[in-house]
Formats: C-alpha cells, sequence, structure tokens
C-alpha cells in the first residue's frame, strides 16, 4: 500500500480475494431508489432497513442461500462523505455481482449514473465481475404509456444492456398471497435467474480477476523497483563523482600551495621571525617583523585560496554538534588549519611535508563529507536504497503466478 498508493482499493480487494469465501453480490445506485427493499425481496425477508428518505447510512450485509448481500447506502453526486465511502468498498472491494439499482419513478438516467455505469461496466470487461441494471419501482412510474416512455429513454442510453425492470411492492403482494402471475409480473423472477447465471461465473471471475491483480501489481512493482535501482545508482555515482572531483582539487592544490610555500620557508639565512624585538624597538619595523608579517601573509594566502575551494564544494560552516559560542571561530578552517601562523617552521609543517599535506588532506575531506549538500545527497541515498527495499519487499510478498488464484 505504500509502494503503490494509487493501487490501494485494488490491494484491498487482492486481500479479499486471497481469503475467498462466499460470492458477495451488492447493491448500487441513488437513494431512496429502492435497493434496500429490492434486496430483501431476492433473501424473502425483511433483513435490511426500508424507508422514504436516505436510509442506509453505512454497509451492512446478510448472509444468505450462500450468498453474502451488501446493502451500500445511495450514492449522492452532491456529497463525497463517508457514506459515499461505503458505498464504494462494497462495490469494488466487497462486490462479486452489482445490481445497479434505477427507479423508472425518476425518469431515465442521469449524467452521474450514466458515467458510473460506463466505469462499471469497464471493469466488469475487466476483471469479469457482472454488472445487472435493474430499473426499480415499476409500479411507480404512473400509467403503462408513461412507464414504457422511460424505460425506452432508457434503452436509448445504455442501448447494448440488458434491463430488468421489477416492482418490489408487487413481489411481495404476489408472494402473500400466493399468486403467481403476480410474482412473474413482478420481474423478480427474471432478475433473479440472470442473478443466479452471474454468481455461477464468480468463481471462475474471482480465479481470473486475482492472477489480473496480481499479475498488474507484480509488474508495477517490478517496474517501481527497477526505477528506484536506477535512481539509487545514479545518487551513488553522484556521491562517489563529488567526493573524487573534491579530492582531486584538493590534492592539487595542496601540492600548489606546498611548492610556493617552499620558497617562504626556505629564504636563506636564519627564521629572523624567531627573533624577539626589544622593548627600544616596539614600535618599529625591524626585520622580526617583517619575516613574521612574511610568513603570516604567505599563511593567509593560502588559507583563503584553500577556503575558496571548500566554498566551491559547499564546505564552510562545522557540523552543529562541533560548533561553538563563538561564531566566528565555527568553520572548517579554524577547525583544521588554527587561527594564526607566524613562522617558517609551522608553514613547513603543514604544507610543506606530505605528511602535513595529507593531514590537512585528511581533515577537510572528513568536513567534506559532514557538509550540509553531502548529508543532504546520503539521506536522499538512504531513502531511495528504502524505497528499493520496500518495492522489493511488496513484490515478494505477492505469491507468483501459479499459486496466486
Ligand atoms: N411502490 C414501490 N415502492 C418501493 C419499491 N421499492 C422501494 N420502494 C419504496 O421506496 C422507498 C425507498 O426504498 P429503500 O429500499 O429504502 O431505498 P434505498 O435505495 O435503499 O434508499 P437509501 O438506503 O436511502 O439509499 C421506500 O419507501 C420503499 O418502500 C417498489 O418496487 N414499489
Ligand atoms: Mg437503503
Amino acid at each position: 500500500m505504500r509502494v503503490l498508493p494509487h493501487r490501494a482499493q485494488d490491494l484491498a480487494r487482492l486481500a479479499m480475494l486471497w481469503v475467498g469465501g462466499e460470492p458477495v453480490v451488492t447493491v448500487i445506485g441513488k437513494y431512496n431508489h429502492g435497493k434496500s427493499r429490492l434486496l430483501n425481496e431476492l433473501m424473502r425477508r425483511d433483513a435490511f432497513a426500508v424507508a422514504d428518505r436516505r436510509e442506509t447510512v453505512c454497509l451492512s450485509e446478510r448472509q444468505h442461500a450462500g450468498v453474502r448481500w451488501l446493502d451500500a447506502p445511495g450514492l449522492d453526486a452532491d456529497v463525497a462523505g463517508a457514506d459515499d465511502r461505503h458505498a464504494s468498498t462494497a462495490l469494488w472491494v466487497r462486490a462479486d455481482v452489482r445490481l445497479f439499482v434505477h427507479s423508472v419513478k425518476e425518469g431515465e438516467l442521469d449524467a452521474a449514473e450514466l458515467a458510473l455505469l460506463e466505469t462499471l461496466r469497464t471493469d466488469a470487461v475487466r476483471t469479469g465481475r457482472k454488472v445487472l441494471l435493474v430499473l426499480s419501482q415499476a409500479d411507480q412510474a404512473g400509467e403503462e404509456a408513461a412507464l414504457d416512455r422511460v424505460v425506452s429513454a432508457i434503452a436509448g442510453q445504455v442501448p447494448d444492456m440488458p434491463r430488468h425492470l421489477v416492482s418490489a411492492t408487487r413481489h411481495r403482494r404476489g408472494m402473500e398471497a400466493a399468486k403467481p402471475l403476480l410474482v412473474a409480473r413482478s420481474g423478480i423472477p427474471v432478475l433473479e435467474a440472470a442473478l443466479s447465471d452471474a454468481l455461477a461465473c464468480v468463481r471462475q471471475a474471482r480465479a481470473h480477476e486475482t492472477e489480473l491483480l496480481a499479475g498488474e501489481m507484480r509488474a508495477e512493482l517490478e517496474a517501481v523497483a527497477l526505477r528506484q535501482a536506477t535512481a539509487l545508482k545514479a545518487l551513488r555515482q553522484q556521491e562517489a563523482d563529488q567526493r573524487r572531483a573534491f579530492e582531486a582539487e584538493l590534492s592539487a592544490l595542496l601540492e600548489t600551495i606546498g611548492g610556493e610555500m617552499a620558497a617562504v620557508v626556505d629564504a636563506p639565512g636564519p627564521d629572523l621571525a624567531l627573533v624577539a624585538d626589544s622593548v627600544g624597538a616596539r614600535y618599529a619595523t625591524t626585520a622580526a617583523k617583517q619575516e613574521r608579517a612574511r610568513v603570516q601573509v604567505a599563511y593567509s594566502r593560502a588559507c583563503i585560496r584553500i577556503d575558496a575551494l571548500l566554498a566551491g564544494h559547499g564546505v564552510s560552516g562545522l557540523p552543529r554538534a562541533q560548533e561553538t559560542a563563538a561564531a566566528s571561530l565555527n568553520t572548517v578552517m579554524v577547525a583544521v588549519m588554527g587561527v594564526s601562523v607566524k613562522f617558517r617552521a609551522d608553514l613547513r609543517r603543514l604544507f610543506c611535508t606530505a605528511q602535513g599535506r595529507a593531514r590537512l588532506h585528511a581533515d577537510f575531506a572528513h568536513y567534506f563529507d559532514l557538509s550540509k549538500d553531502r548529508l543532504r545527497l546520503r539521506g536522499e541515498i538512504a531513502a531511495a536504497a528504502a524505497a528499493r527495499e520496500a518495492a522489493i519487499e511488496a513484490r515478494m510478498a505477492l505469491p507468483a503466478p501459479e499459486t496466486g488464484a
């Protein structure tokens, strides 16, 4: 359901089919069209509540003659509420046979009824679930001529669909008074014969539908798993490419800086920066100060270039857990390099030895992996991997074709 949310209803239907059980007949149609009363006649007892207003508001069901009969709330085009959801479950998840009930008292089929009937007929072709069109309340259409007009208008609307004209009250009177002619005129016996033919097909239709739905689901899940696998591969490739590009640029830059620093640290003569300034020369420009300034400038230039490289790869702030109260210190540069360098020995240690460069490389690579973009990318990879796993698991949960029936 999580992997194929748009197939939730079909999955529920499939679950029903696996459980099996008696065939299910459900009525469907607008409210007050005589659905509950029709079921009562078919079941020969007043099992469902009947009234002259919107009566059935949730699903109720009874068992009779090896069939489960479902009374669904009337469909009302104006209300997309819980009643309609019950009706939809009855219709799409539970039903093996649908009795589409329309009262001739109301004239021809309206647009909503026609649309639903069309959808049901398309579904019947696909799944093998039968739909019978029942024109109810035949005794309520006025004179014979008026009834004929309505019935032929409906015949014009759905010419290739058999119509069953019935009157529940006539049937009831005929049964109670033991009048076979009245019973026959109620249209119910003919409807019952059609219903019994439809019920005889349920077993085969269910087997067909199970394989159809499971087959579609399998194909869809395989397609989803394949799509997810492709997406996952692309993301992993992106992750590896990013890392390779970062490392290559970083190595090249550290090599370049190392070469440039050699000229600074290998300058002839002693490191004058180490000579302490006399108190008298506090404000004077001394050779020691100049030397320290030279080292600092070289160091700053190196830092700026590294920082630019890091920024280009989205590395700047520290991971949250490592942040301190001093916001200006919360940068990767400060964390890796320290705050300031004044002496040649520091420059040499940092940039001019393979060991120093390897340390910088490892530290920057560490923070690169903890940068926001990288974390987001790894999150995407984890989500894609989980989605793929879920699709594969869902696919495994569907039985193989031969065991699907
Ligand atoms: N005269 C006559 N009245 C009928 C017939 N069938 C149903 N009725 C009446 O029509 C009204 C509605 O019937 P229900 O069976 O409750 O209608 P429903 O389609 O189940 O209505 P909801 O449950 O509200 O969707 C009731 O007063 C029934 O007695 C019929 O064949 N002839
Ligand atoms: Mg009802």
